[in-house]
């Protein structure tokens, strides 16, 4: 499916349903809280071969158990797009 910008009212709906995301200096962010360094690392290595298939990658910054997550689409002058959406919604449920 193509990558299109998802305008601010579409956004505002979209994180209703998304559990701890906002919008944090234009981007779509969220912190995730792991157990462990170790289930921080695994959830990152399942996040990353999901983002490589799509061909849409994250920017995030690890510390410890803690993943901070920052997602918007270079490629749209680093708007939000559907694909940082469906990205968001993958980072959630692999997390559990
Ligand atoms: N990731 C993100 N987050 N945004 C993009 O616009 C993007 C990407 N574009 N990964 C892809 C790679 C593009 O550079 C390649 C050439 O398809």
């Amino acid at each position: 499916m193509a990558r299109y910008k998802i305008e601010q009212e579409a956004l505002t709906a979209v994180l209703e349903n998304l559990s701890g995301w906002s919008i944090q200096d234009g981007k779509l962010h969220k912190t995730f809280t792991f157990g462990s360094f170790a289930q921080a690392m695994g959830w990152m290595m399942s996040v990353a071969i999901h983002a490589d298939k799509m061909d849409h990658h994250p920017e995030w910054f690890n510390v410890y158990n803690r993943v901070r997550v920052d997602l918007t689409t270079h490629d749209l002058g680093n708007a939000i797009s559907n694909w940082d959406i469906e990205l968001a919604a993958k980072m959630d449920e692999l997390a559990g």
